[in-house]
Order: C-alpha cells, then structure tokens, then sequence
C-alpha cells in the first residue's frame, strides 16, 4: 500500500516540477505541491527500503563530497568560434554555402552560464559532468540533481548524452548577492560567476539553495534518435522533459538571421536571464557532419557575440608586465569602472605603438571596452579633457624586472626582454607549463608559482617534481594548509601520465601551439625521436612549416632544455604518445584521406580523428595527391572529383572493415 503511495507521489510530483520548472505553467497550487512532499517525505521514512536516489526528494541537496571526479568526455565538448559583426556573419555564411550551397539555419539564444553535459542510463540521470578543457571535465551530479528543471528520470529508458547551458536567473542572482552584502560576503559579479561558483561546490545543498536552471540545446549523436535536422533535436528534447529555450527561430538564410539577431538585441534586457549573444547553427544534421569540426570548434556554428560594453574612466598608471617569451605587455591600471557586469581595474594596451597612434597618456580619461571574457582594452582617450600638465608617455628602457635592457626588433611591434633569466619570464614559463592546456596541474597558476620562486621552493620547470621533497616548507607557506599541500602533490603526481602533446605544448617552444605540438606529438610519438629529428624531417609533416620546424630544431639543440628533458624523464614524466596509439604500419599511415557525405556507424569528426590516429593527413579537398576517399552515403562533388582524378574511393562498409580489422 505504502510502496504504491509512494510510487505515485514520485510519479506526481515528477509531473508538477515538469509543469512548473519546464513548461513555467503550473498546475496545482503550491499548498499541494508542497503538501504531497511532505507526505512523500514521511513515507520514504518510515520505508528506508524504498530508498531511490532519483526520487524528488533527493533533490534537496545533502550531498558532500571531498573533491570532484574527472570525467572523460566521449564526445569532446568543444566550444563555439565567434563572430562580433554582420561582416563576420557573412563570411561565415559564404563559408557554409560554398560548402554545402543555400542551407537552413537555426539561430538560437546564446545563455550566458556554464556548459554541461548529462548522460542518461536507460532513462535516469547517470553522470552530471562540466566542460573541463573539452576532453575532461568534472563530475557535479549532485549539483546538477538539484535543479529541478532537469529531468532524474524520464517517460523512456533511453542511454543517451545531452548538453546545454546551467544558468542562474537574473532574479535568483539579485536575492542572492543581498544576502550575501549582508553577510558581509563578497558578492558574486554576474549570474554566470554565481552559476559557476554554485556547481563547483562539494557541497550539493549550497547549490540546492542557488536556484539554478538549464537549457538543453545539443543531443550526442542524434541520428540515433531519427531526427534529421537541429530543430527535430530541440522537439525531442523538449518531448523528453527537458528545459528547450522557445527563442529559437529556424532561418532560410542570413538575412532572416539578422532579423533574429535585431529583434533579440531589443529584447535582451528584459529576458529573465543574461544572454551573451546568439548562436547560429546548420539546421540539418547530415550537413553538420558534411562541415565537422576544427580542432577546437564546429564548423556548422558559430556564435554572435553581442557589442561590447563601453564605458569612461581615468587611467592612473601605466606599467609593463613580462610574458614567458620575453614579451612586454603595456597595462593601464585604472579608477576601478563596472563595465560588461565586472568591475574592471586594468586593462590592456597592446605595445608601445598601439599607445603612441591613440596618444594615451597618464591621468588621461579613457575610454574601456570589455565583452564577456575577454581582457578589457582601453579604446581610445579623450585628449579634451587633459589639463597642461600632461606629457606624452615615454615606453621604459628596461624590463620592470629584471631591469636588464628590453629589445625592439626591426619591423616588430613588441618589445622584449631578452634575458633568460629575467624571473617573470622564469614563473610565467612554470606556470604556463603547468596550465590547463599544458600538464593541467590544478593548483599551480601564476600567483602560486610567483609565491613559490619568492620562497625559493622552485626555480624552474624540472622543480615541480621535486616540491614533493619539500612538503615542510610548502606547509609553512601563507594560504598554503595540509589539503591544498596535499592537493597540489597529488595534481602534479597526475600529470606525470600525461601524454606527450601536453608535454610538449607546455615546454612552451616558440611558434609550437596546442595544434602544432599535437600534430609533432602524434608523429614522432616519443621525445626521443622528436629531438632527433632533423629539420626536413620536421618540415616534411603536413602543418608544421618552416619556421615552426626551425624553432623546435633550435630548442632541442640547447644544452639547458636537454637537460630539463633529462630531469623530466628521471622524475617519471612521460615522454611517448599515448593518448592516441598510432600504428606506422597501419595501411594509413601517411596516407592523404579525404572524407566526404555522410557516415553512419560513426560522425565524420570521430572518423578523421581515428584516421589521425592511423598517420593518416586527413584533407578537406581532393587534388591529384588525395590517396583515398570514404565517401558515405549523399556523397557530392568531391566523389566526383575521385573519380575524375581516378583517386581510390571506398565506401563506408569497405572502410568500416578496415576499422574492425586495425580495432581488434
Ligand atoms: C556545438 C554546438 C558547442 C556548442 C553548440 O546557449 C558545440 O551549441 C555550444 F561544440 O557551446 N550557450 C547554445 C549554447 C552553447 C552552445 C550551443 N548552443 N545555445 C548556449
């Protein structure tokens, strides 16, 4: 009898939240709604046996953990390129109809919170995780479990990945920074560091009490679910349970997209939620995969970020900092001025022509731009409003640092300082190192690293593995207890496994980026064969030039990075690829693939990833040195193109065979 009430009380109140979170209609009164809680509350009491994590009732938070779990994406979980014009937009549909011709799109809100991606298990919420770096995020189910607007469990057992946007509404964010000004708390500076700051509690009842939302706007892999187009997704979604923004407009072309993009502009202020732009996306889904993705983005998206903010203030200094190259950056610090929803105390200005064309000088009114996250920058000065005292800024001789001489190269326009030594180049190096996209050490950014020169505990790269031995005066150090020790020990341990692309990216070789260190990393596979590797060598891979292979011949041949490599290695730091196994004696190693219509076993990104894996140079074009095409089913014209050039093709299954047989 209880098990039955109890069931039907879940089922109920399951329904309620639907209407009133999802659809924003409720449907009974909140005496009701709160009366069958109780009731369902005291039930689960007094029957401890009937205890279901996915119950409604499990969403009141309680949950607290010591520290979150990384989770490996599947699926990557890239990010949006961005486009700040109608010219920008336009370009990126000639982009698209070159490709593909005339095409549907889909424009869509851009919601200004945190990425996230959901993972259902025959129906119930199995795996809440963050975006991370794209390839590994962290797990917040018991954050996300939270929001009642998503669903625990839904009407089909279905296994399946969903993404969207966690949020928290404009109101939410106001009652939430008056309790905390009378706490005497900081208060968060926008609804989106507020949502963030939220899921990256350990504990879930802090972000119970958030009253956070979700929009859901991406299905992994919705072939699987019959739908054909963009727009089906969203109805599916939508008929799943879960929260799909109405502001969704399906477009002919970029004319109708702009017409959105207006409309939206006027209407943005009252939307109950902040929106940082709107996002552009190619309605169907066989041409997603026609386009696939770059390295970091999808080429069938892009995202309209709004203008940036404007606003006035005084510059009060300028001063130079020192990046890892040697390369002088100017910074205004200003009258701290709110602009873009952030206070903003320093921004940018370039180099030293940058600030001589504008005449910016000290004490000057300026003007400041800032959008979302990007670094301010100040934009221009308002030379009416000087008195005569003001003089024209003259850029230093010398490094604000080390004080040695900085350099001006012919036809450059930045400064340098030159000094290996120089120790703001020697922490920016560290802590570059130890970044996200390099060895990812959680932990040991620019101000930790600053802390740990100043102190003497490290000096250079190789001295990160050996801070374990130095665990008392790490102890000792200010803001530094046993955990964050404890923690910091443990991420640096971590890192040691990482594979050979991050390590790398992060010894920092001039012109060697993420792509380019990735690409090295995947061809040479070890360390060893890249520092034997001669310039033609270099130069003979796909994507490294000239300048790049000059620049990582050079790095190898110096006595003091040998040595780094030496020490590295004896810590324990792994120096092969192993992210991605890559077989030399795989049929397509080297070889020049071409991949074209539309795949069914796999999406044409995983299947140029695999290739990669394999050696082989994925291309978008086929020309004469094209060695095969995979061409799936709608294929086009680059078939044709195969075919006329006499190129080898194969289809889908003949490829899949190849897979299998390489696979196992
Ligand atoms: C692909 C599609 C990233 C996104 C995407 O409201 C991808 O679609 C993405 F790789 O980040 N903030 C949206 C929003 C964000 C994304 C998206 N659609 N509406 C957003």
């Amino acid at each position: 009898m209880s098990t039955q009430r109890i069931n039907e009380l879940r089922k109920l109140i399951n329904e309620y939240n639907h209407h009133y979170h999802v659809l924003d209609r409720p449907i009974v009164s909140d005496a009701h709604y709160d009366s069958c809680m109780r009731e369902l509350l005291k039930l689960e009491s007094e029957h401890p046996e009937m205890f279901d994590p996915y119950s409604p009732t499990q969403r009141v938070g309680g949950k607290v953990l010591d520290g979150f779990k990384k989770v490996t994406h599947d699926v990557a979980m890239l990010s949006l390129g961005n486009a700040y014009s109608l010219a920008d937009l336009l370009a990126f549909d000639t982009r698209i109809r070159k490709d593909l011709g005339p095409v549907e799109y889909v424009a869509e809100l851009k919601i200004d919170g945190l990425a996230m991606s959901l993972r259902y298990q025959n129906g119930r919420l199995a795996l809440a995780a963050t975006r991370g770096d794209g390839e590994e995020g962290e797990d917040v189910t018991h954050n996300i479990v939270t929001i009642k607007s998503i669903p625990l469990q839904l009407n089909e057992e279905l296994t399946f990945e969903v993404r969207g946007e966690v949020y928290m509404p404009k109101a939410a964010f106001v009652r939430l920074n008056e309790n905390r000004i009378n706490n005497q708390q900081e208060p968060f500076a926008n609804p989106r560091n507020a949502a963030a700051g939220s899921i990256r509690q350990l504990d879930s009842q802090i972000a119970a009490s958030r009253q956070l939302d979700a929009y859901l706007y991406y299905f992994v892999n919705a072939q699987n679910f019959k739908v054909s187009s963009h727009s089906q997704a969203l109805d599916r979604l939508s008929s799943l349970g879960f929260k799909v923004n109405p502001l969704t407009k399906i477009c002919a072309n970029i004319q109708e997209v702009w017409s959105f993009i207006e409309e939206m502009t006027a209407k943005r202020a009252e939307l109950p939620y902040d929106i940082d732009g709107i996002v552009i996306k190619v309605n169907s889904l066989s041409l997603q995969n026609r386009m696939g993705f770059t390295a970091k983005t999808p080429r069938w998206a892009i995202a309209y970020k709004f203008p940036a903010d404007e606003v006035m203030t005084r510059l009060e200094e300028i001063f130079l900092t020192v990046g890892r190259t040697g390369k002088i950056t100017p910074n205004a610090r200003l009258t701290p001025v709110t602009v873009a929803q952030t206070t903003v105390g320093f921004a940018q200005l370039h180099n030293e022509d940058y600030i001589r064309n504008k005449d910016i000088r000290v004490n000057d009114t300026v003007i400041i731009r800032k959008a979302g996250d990007i670094i301010p920058e100040v934009v221009a000065s308002l030379p009416q409003l000087r008195d005569e005292s003001s003089k024209p800024y003259t850029f230093e001789k010398h490094c604000p640092v080390c004080h040695q001489s900085l350099v001006r190269f012919e036809d450059e326009a930045d400064t340098y300082c030159i000094n290996n030594e120089c120790p703001a180049r020697i922490i920016e190096a560290i802590a570059h190192f130890a970044s996200r996209d390099a060895m990812n050490i959680d932990g040991l950014g620019v101000k930790r690293v600053e802390q740990l020169y100043n102190n003497g505990l490290i000096r250079s790269v190789e001295d990160i593995y050996f801070l374990d031995q130095k665990r008392d005066a790490l102890t000792s150090l200010e803001k530094m207890g046993e955990k964050s020790v404890d923690k910091l020990l443990t991420a640096i341990e971590a890192s040691k496994t990482n594979s050979l692309d991050k390590l790398l990216y992060g010894l920092g070789i001039r012109h060697i980026g993420e792509k380019a260190a990735s690409t090295l990393a995947s061809k040479f596979t070890s360390m060893q064969s890249l520092m034997e590797a001669t310039q033609e060598q270099l130069c003979a891979v796909k994507e490294i030039g000239t300048v790049m292979a000059q620049s990582v011949v050079l790095f190898f041949s110096q006595q003091p990075n040998h040595h780094l490599i030496d020490v590295l290695r004896s810590a324990g730091v792994n120096m092969e690829m192993t992210k991605k196994k890559s077989e030399s004696t795989s049929f397509f190693s080297g070889k020049t693939v071409v991949l074209t219509g539309t795949l069914l076993q796999m999406t044409r990104s995983e299947a140029s990833d695999w290739l990669s894996t394999q050696g082989a140079n994925v291309t978008s074009s086929v020309s004469k040195n094209t060695d095969l095409v995979i061409a799936g089913s709608e294929a086009g014209s680059k078939l044709s193109k195969a075919q006329s050039l006499g190129v080898l093709v194969w289809d889908e299954e003949r490829f899949m065979k190849e897979v299998t047989s390489i696979e196992n």
